[in-house]
C-alpha cells in the first residue's frame, strides 16, 4: 500500500510518494523528477513521457502534448482553437462537441479524445510510481487547476479510471502547496490567523489563493486565475520578436514552416532560462529553413521591456484573490511564488512591487504541488498516521439548481453553492414534487468562468415515482459538493404524509407550495441522515392525524459533455489493447538485444575461455552460427517477433551448451581441488 501524489503539468509531471522518513519526488526512467506531459505515436509503439519527448523531432504529427489544455473543453470553443493552432497533431469535433485527435498510427487512422491521452499520460505516471515503490499504486491524490470546471474534473476521474487509478482527491494545485507549507509550520503567531498568498505561474497558466493559517488547520479564503498566462506567452514573446527579426535579416518567413516553427519555439524557450540566470543570452540554430542558419542575440532589459505588459497581467488575478478574500495586501504576512514559469526574475520584481513585499522563495517551486498531493493523500489514506490537520478549500465558482426552468433558492439567481462555498458541502432541498421531475445544476456567473466555458453542468433525473398525494407529497433531494469539486446529487427521498382526512389543518410546508421551492439544510460537511422532524404527532400535541411514509427515489445523472459507462469501458479496453502492444514490442526489443548480445558474448567467449573445451569442427560450427545469426540480425531479422528472436537463441544456445558445459565442469573440479589443498 502506498499513497502518492501527481502533478500534472501542462509541460510537466511530477510524482511524490509519502515514506517512512518523509515526502519524496520519485525518478522518472531518466533519474529525472519531471517528466514532460508527453505521449508520442512512434512507428511500432508508443513513447511515453520522456521517451516521447525524446522522439517528439522524429514525429511531429504524431506527438501529442498540452492535453491538460482541451480536456473537457469544446471544439468550437474560440479559446481552444487558437490553442489547436498552435499544436501539430489534427483535431476533429467529436459528437458531443468535444475534440477528437486524429493520427496514424500502426496503419490506422485513430481517433483519442483529450481524456484519453490523458489516461495514457496517467498510466505512465503509475507505471513510474510503481517502478519506483516496488508495490502496486492505485489511491493517489491529483492536483488540477482551481478554475476546472465539473466536466473537466469528472475527465480526470475517468482518466484516471482507465489508466487504473483510484483518485482519493482532486486538489487545487496552490491548495497542495499550501498544505505543504503550513503543515509543518511551527511559527504562526497566537494574535489571530496568518495570511499567506500564493501565486503558481506554470506554462499555461496562473493561480492565486489566499490562505488563512492556524495551529492545526488551513483555511483557503480565495482563488483567482488567469488561465492563459503562463511561460509559454513569455516565449511566445521571444519568438515573435525573433521571427520579426529573422525575416529582416534572413529573409525568411518561420511561420510558414511548422517544424522551424517548433525549432525556434523551442530555441526561445532555452533562451528564455537562460536570461533568468544572465544579463545577456545569445540564439544559434543551424539550418533553421532554407539551408539558412540564423543567429541572434537579446539582453535581459530588452526580454523586459517586451514582457512588460505580460508581467503587468500578473496583477490582475493577484488583485482579485485580495478582494475576494476580503484582505489588503497589509494584511498578507506572506506571498510565495511557485511553478517554474515564475522563474523569471522580472516576475518577482513584479509581485514584489504589488504586495510591497519580497515574495519568499523557500517552497521547491516544481515539486511543491505533488507533494502536498502525497501529503493529502497519506492524510485520506486509513494505513498512514498524519498529524492532525485540518484542510478547507473552497470552490471558485459559483453554482445554482433550478428545477423546471425555474431556479431553487432563497436568492433569485438560484445559487446553492456561492464562490467560496467549501468543498466537501452538502445541502438538502425540499421541493413540493408528486412525479418524475429534473433538477438542472449551471454555473451561476459567467464572469468567474474561464472564457468559453458552458455554464449548463448536469441534469439530474429524480424518478420515476409517483405520489398519490399530491398535495402532500415532499421530496427531500440531497446535493453534494464533493471532495473533488464535483456536484453530485446523493439521495432523493419521497416523504408523503397521510393526513386524516375528518381534520382540516394547515400544512407545515404550504409556503413552499407557492414558491414552488426552498432549500432548507445547510449542513457543511458531511449529513448523513437527512434532517426532518419526526412527524408522527403534530407540532400542538394532538395524536397522530398523520402518519409519513419516506420512499428512496432513484436518481440519474446526465452530465454534458462527458462519458457514458460503455464509452468508458469501451476507452479502458483500448488502452488495454495498446499498452498490451506496447509492452510486447518492448518485449521483443529485449529479446532482439539479448540474442545480439548472446552473439557478441560467445563469440569471444569461444576464441578465450571455452576455446580448450570445443573440437575444432565445434569451433566451426557455432562460429558459422554465429555469423549467420548476426547477419540475420540486421537484415531479415531486423524487425520480428518476440518469439523469432527467442527460438534463434535457443538454436544458439544447443550449438553452445555441450561446450559451456564441459568448461563448467572443469571449473567446478579445479575449484574442489584448490579446496582440498587450503
Ligand atoms: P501548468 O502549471 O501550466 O499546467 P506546468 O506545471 O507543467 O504547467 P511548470 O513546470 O510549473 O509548468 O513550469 C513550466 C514553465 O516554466 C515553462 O514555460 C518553462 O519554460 C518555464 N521555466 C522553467 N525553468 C525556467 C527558468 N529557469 N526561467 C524561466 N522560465 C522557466
Ligand atoms: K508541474
Ligand atoms: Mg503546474
Amino acid at each position: 500500500m502506498s499513497v502518492v501524489g501527481f502533478d500534472i503539468g501542462n509541460e510537466n509531471c511530477v510524482i511524490s510518494a509519502v515514506k517512512q522518513r518523509g515526502v519524496d519526488v520519485l525518478l522518472n526512467d531518466e533519474s529525472k523528477r519531471e517528466t514532460p506531459a508527453v505521449v508520442c505515436f512512434g512507428e511500432k509503439q508508443r513513447f511515453l513521457g520522456s521517451a516521447g519527448a525524446a522522439s517528439a523531432m522524429m514525429h511531429p504529427k504524431t506527438m501529442v502534448s498540452q492535453v491538460k489544455r482541451l480536456i473537457g473543453r469544446k471544439f468550437k470553443d474560440p479559446d481552444v482553437q487558437n490553442e489547436l493552432r498552435l499544436l501539430p497533431f489534427e483535431t476533429s469535433e467529436g459528437q458531443d462537441g468535444g475534440i477528437l485527435i486524429q493520427l496514424k498510427y500502426l496503419g490506422e487512422t485513430h481517433r483519442f479524445t483529450p481524456l484519453q491521452i490523458m489516461a495514457m499520460l496517467f498510466a505512465h505516471l503509475k507505471y513510474i510510481a510503481e517502478a519506483n515503490l516496488g508495490v502496486s499504486v492505485l489511491d493517489c491524490v491529483i492536483g488540477i487547476p482551481s478554475y476546472f470546471t465539473d466536466l473537466q474534473r469528472r475527465a480526470y476521474l475517468d482518466a484516471a479510471a482507465i489508466a487504473g487509478l483510484k483518485p482519493l482527491r482532486l486538489m487545487h494545485d496552490c491548495t497542495a502547496t499550501a498544505l505543504g507549507y503550513g503543515i509543518y509550520k511551527t511559527d504562526l503567531s497566537n494574535a489571530g490567523p496568518t495570511y499567506v498568498a500564493f501565486v503558481d505561474i506554470g506554462h499555461c497558466d496562473t493561480q492565486v489563493s489566499i490562505v488563512s493559517f492556524e495551529a492545526g488547520h488551513m483555511r483557503i479564503l480565495s482563488h483567482a486565475f488567469d488561465c492563459s498566462l503562463g511561460g509559454r506567452n513569455f516565449d511566445e514573446i521571444l519568438f515573435s520578436h525573433f521571427a520579426a527579426h529573422f525575416k529582416e535579416q534572413y529573409n525568411i518567413d518561420v511561420y510558414s514552416n511548422v517544424r522551424a516553427c517548433i525549432r525556434l519555439r523551442a530555441a526561445c524557450e532555452k533562451l528564455k532560462k537562460v536570461l533568468s540566470a544572465n544579463a545577456e543570452a545569445p540564439l544559434n540554430i543551424e539550418c533553421l529553413m532554407d539551408e539558412k542558419d540564423v543567429k541572434g542575440f537579446i539582453r535581459r532589459e530588452e526580454f523586459e521591456k517586451l514582457a512588460s505588459q505580460l508581467l503587468e497581467r500578473i496583477n490582475i488575478p493577484c488583485i482579485k484573490a485580495l478582494a475576494d478574500a476580503g484582505l489588503t495586501v497589509e494584511k498578507i504576512h506572506a506571498v510565495e511564488l511557485v511553478g517554474s514559469g515564475s522563474r523569471i526574475p522580472a516576475i518577482t520584481r513584479q509581485l514584489a512591487s504589488l504586495f510591497r513585499r519580497e515574495p519568499g522563495r523557500t517552497i521547491n517551486a516544481s515539486e511543491c504541488v505533488a507533494r502536498g498531493c502525497a501529503l493529502q493523500c497519506a492524510m485520506l489514506s486509513p494505513v498512514f498516521r498524519v498529524r492532525d490537520y485540518e484542510v478547507q478549500d473552497c470552490i471558485p465558482f459559483s453554482i445554482g439548481f433550478s428545477s423546471n426552468e425555474s431556479p431553487i433558492s432563497q436568492g433569485s439567481d438560484g445559487v446553492l453553492f456561492p464562490r467560496g462555498q467549501p468543498i466537501p458541502s452538502v445541502k438538502v432541498l425540499q421541493l413540493q414534487r408528486s412525479s418524475l421531475f429534473h433538477l438542472e445544476a449551471f454555473y451561476v456567473n459567467p464572469n468567474e468562468l474561464p472564457s468559453g466555458v458552458s455554464s449548463k453542468i448536469c441534469c439530474f433525473t429524480i424518478g420515476p415515482f409517483q405520489s398519490s398525494h399530491i398535495e402532500r407529497a415532499r421530496v427531500k433531494v440531497k446535493v453534494q459538493l464533493n471532495l473533488h469539486g464535483i456536484v453530485t446529487v446523493e439521495s432523493a427521498i419521497l416523504i408523503e404524509e397521510h393526513v386524516d382526512d375528518s381534520i382540516t389543518r394547515e400544512d407545515t410546508h404550504s409556503e413552499m407550495s407557492t414558491k414552488e421551492a426552498q432549500h432548507v439544510t445547510n449542513s457543511s460537511e458531511d449529513s448523513t441522515t437527512v434532517r426532518s422532524k419526526p412527524s408522527h404527532a403534530s407540532a400542538d400535541g394532538r395524536p397522530n392525524d398523520k402518519a409519513t411514509r419516506r420512499l428512496e427515489i432513484p436518481i440519474c445523472e446526465n452530465i454534458y459533455g462527458a462519458m457514458t459507462k460503455a464509452e468508458l469501458i469501451e476507452a479502458q479496453d483500448k488502452e488495454l489493447k495498446l499498452a498490451q502492444h506496447d509492452r510486447t514490442m518492448e518485449q521483443t526489443k529485449e529479446r532482439k538485444n539479448a540474442l545480439e548480445s548472446y552473439v557478441y558474448e560467445m563469440r569471444n567467449k569461444l576464441f578465450n575461455s571455452y576455446r580448450s573445451f570445443a573440437s575444432d569442427e565445434e569451433k566451426e560450427g557455432i562460429s558459422k552460427s554465429l555469423q549467420e545469426t548476426e547477419e540475420w540480425l540486421y537484415e531479415d531479422g531486423e524487425d520480428e517477433t518476440e518469439g523469432a528472436y527467442t527460438s534463434k537463441l535457443e538454436d544458439l544456445k544447443k550449438l553452445v551448451d555441450p561446450v559451456e558445459s564441459r568448461y563448467k565442469d572443469e571449473e567446478a573440479r579445479a575449484q574442489a581441488s584448490s579446496d582440498l589443498l587450503k
